[in-house]
C-alpha cells in the first residue's frame, strides 16, 4: 500500500492532508507531552543526577513503566533481600528531566525507568564500577538475576517468565502509545485510531484472560517478574485505574480472570508500596522504608 491510494484526501484528518515526500518537524503536534517530544535524541541540557547512600539508584516516575521496578524492589525487600535497598529519584518527564546529560548517560533513550547499580555482582576479571541499566524489562531481569528471586530456575518456568516479560514489552506500547495516546492524550478524537487501538487492547486483554483462566500467575504457579511487568498496565486497566474511564470503554469487567489476578496482586503490600514511589501525589522520592509512613499513604 502507498500513500497514493484511492482514498479521497478530503476524508483525511485534517481534510485534504496528504503526507509530503519527506517529513519534517515544523511544530508541536498538540496534546499531552507535545511540549517534550522532538524528532532527535541526546541530552538537551547539562544536569547531574543525584545519588543517595544505597547500592541501587533508581531514576523514575510512578507511571506503569516506572512502577514495575519499584514494585520489584519492594517485593525483594519484603522477601528479606536487605541488600536490595534503593534510592528512588523523581524524573519529571513533563519538565524534560529525561533530557539532562546525567540521565542520558544512564539511558540514551531518555525514558524512565533507569537504574545505576553501584554494587553489581561482576564476574571475575570484569573491571570494577557501576552498571547502568535501562528498559524496564531489562531492569527487572537484571535484579531478578542479581537476587535469584521472582525468576524460576527450572527451564520451563524461566522460559515462561521471559516469554511473558517480552510479551509485555512488545504489547504495552500498543496499549499506552496507541490506545492510551489516542483515547486520552491526543488533542482530537480520531475514530479510526481509537478503533484500531481499542481493538488491539481488547485482543491483548483476551490473550491474558484465556491464559489466566489456566494458571494463577503469568508463568504458572509462582508470582514472577512477568506479573510485575504486566500488572501496572493491564492489571490496573482491569481495575479501572488508568486512562480515566477507559476501563468502561473497553468493558474490562468482562475479563474476569484478569480481574481476579489483578485484584490479588493489587492487594500485596509490596505492590501497594511500589505504586506510590516517585509520584507527585505519593512519595516523590524514596530512600528507606520509613518514607512510606512519613508520606501518610
Ligand atoms: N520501553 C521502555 C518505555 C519507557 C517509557 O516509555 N517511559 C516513558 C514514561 S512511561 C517516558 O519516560 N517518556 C518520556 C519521553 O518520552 O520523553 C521501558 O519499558 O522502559
Amino acid at each position: 500500500m502507498t500513500k497514493d491510494n484511492n482514498f479521497p484526501p478530503e476524508k483525511n484528518q485534517p481534510a485534504g492532508y496528504m503526507p509530503p515526500t519527506v517529513w519534517t518537524w515544523e511544530r508541536e503536534s498538540g496534546g499531552v507531552f507535545a511540549g517534550i517530544n522532538r524528532p532527535t535524541a541526546g541530552a538537551r541540557h547539562e544536569a547531574e543526577l543525584p545519588a543517595g547512600v544505597h547500592p541501587h539508584q533508581l531514576y523514575s516516575l510512578g507511571t506503569p513503566n516506572g512502577m514495575k521496578v519499584s514494585i520489584l524492589f519492594e517485593e525483594l525487600l519484603e522477601a528479606g533481600h536487605a541488600e536490595a535497598e534503593y534510592d528512588a529519584w523523581l524524573i519529571d518527564i513533563g519538565q524534560g528531566d529525561q533530557f539532562g546529560s546525567g540521565f542520558v548517560e544512564v539511558n540514551p533513550n531518555s525514558k524512565i525507568p533507569a537504574l545505576v547499580d553501584r554494587q553489581p555482582k561482576l564476574s571475575s576479571g570484569e573491571p570494577p564500577g557501576p552498571v547502568r541499566v535501562f528498559e524496564s524489562g531489562s531492569i527487572l531481569l537484571y535484579l531478578a538475576e542479581k537476587f535469584g528471586a521472582f525468576l524460576p530456575q527450572d527451564l520451563r518456568g524461566r522460559t515462561a517468565t521471559l516469554n511473558w516479560l517480552m510479551w509485555q514489552m512488545g504489547s504495552a506500547p500498543f496499549l499506552g502509545g496507541g490506545f492510551g495516546h489516542f483515547y486520552s492524550y491526543a488533542p482530537i478524537k480520531i475514530e479510526y485510531a481509537i478503533d484500531r487501538f481499542a481493538m488491539e487492547a481488547k485482543r491483548q486483554l483476551d490473550v491474558l484472560d484465556r491464559h489466566l483462566a489456566t494458571a494463577p500467575f503469568m508463568a504458572g504457579d509462582s508470582y514472577t517478574i512477568a506479573d510485575m511487568a504486566i500488572w501496572p498496565w493491564y492489571g490496573r486497566l482491569a481495575l479501572h485505574q488508568i486512562y480515566d474511564d477507559a476501563g468502561t470503554f473497553l468493558s474490562v469487567d468482562d475479563y474476569r480472570h484478569v480481574r481476579r489476578w489483578a485484584e490479588g496482586i493489587g492487594e500485596r503490600p509490596a505492590v501497594r508500596r511500589g505504586t506510590l514511589v516517585n509520584r507527585k501525589d505519593g512519595l516523590k522520592e524514596r530512600h528507606g522504608p520509613s518514607d512510606f509512613e512519613k508520606s501518610g499513604n
